[in-house]
């Protein structure tokens, strides 16, 4: 089974944009640790068993990172489960949990499953928007989401979101200093190889989204943050 302790870069590609052949070739063929495939708005079952179809061909782990009840579906290596910690709308905690738990609970794998103490940060992000996150936190929030998820909750993964935006390293780093067990994933803005290093000091795992779309070459650059680990 894969180890996602050691993923320090991940793509994640989302089932609502297009992208060619060629171009998910070069990804997959990079030296990321794995792919996610996830997103917000218009998440289909279909574009999801799509984009999983053309990923499949590659030795490559695949995550799904659940956005909604619809396009949950079988044959991925993980399922990674975004429990929005700091919006108020508790349909982001545990709401769609109990819906998924009701539907799909006696045939969940719960090795596959990874709950994430998700904190969303750009305000202007769709899922800011869409969680009603409270998205104007200090070291004292962090420190406080990162012990409940680390201590409380006890989830794998720390994933700071700043979706669209490249996001305050300070609050990375506080994220990182107050988990002992859970894995620090960093997202949001990486628009190029020193981004990439600047979040790579920070977290364990780095996620590249937007960039895979508006510019190929910068996205793969960032994979060599591995090279100078
Ligand atoms: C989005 O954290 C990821 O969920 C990556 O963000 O698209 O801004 O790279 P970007």
């Amino acid at each position: 089974m894969y180890d996602i302790k050691k993923w320090q870069h991940v793509f994640k590609l989302d089932p609502a944009k297009s992208i060619s052949d060629e171009d998910l070739d070069r990804i997959c063929m990079s030296d990321t640790d794995a792919i996610v495939i996830g997103g917000t708005d218009n998440v289909t079952e279909d574009n999801v068993i799509s984009l999983m179809m053309r990923v499949r061909r590659y030795p490559l782990p695949l995550v799904l990172e659940i956005s909604n009840l619809e396009s949950i579906i079988p044959g991925f290596d993980f399922y990674f489960v975004p429990m929005v910690l700091n919006s108020p709308d508790v349909q982001y905690h545990n709401g769609l949990l109990l819906e998924a738990l009701k539907d799909y609970g006696h045939m969940m794998d719960f090795d596959e499953i990874m709950f994430q103490g998700y904190i969303v940060l750009n305000p202007d992000s769709k899922v800011a928007q869409k969680t009603k996150a409270k998205t104007d936190l200090n070291e004292e929030d962090i420190e406080a989401y990162a012990l409940m998820t680390d201590k409380v909750y006890q989830f794998p993964i720390m994933y700071i979101e700043y979706s669209g935006t490249f996001g305050n390293m300070d609050l990375v780093r506080t994220a990182k200093q107050n988990t002992e067990q859970a894995h620090v994933f960093y997202g949001g803005g990486i628009q190029s190889l020193s981004d990439a290093k600047a979040a790579a000091q920070e977290a364990d795992t780095i996620v590249v989204g937007n960039l895979v779309y508006t510019d190929i070459k910068q996205a793969l650059k960032t994979v060599k943050i591995k090279e100078l680990s």
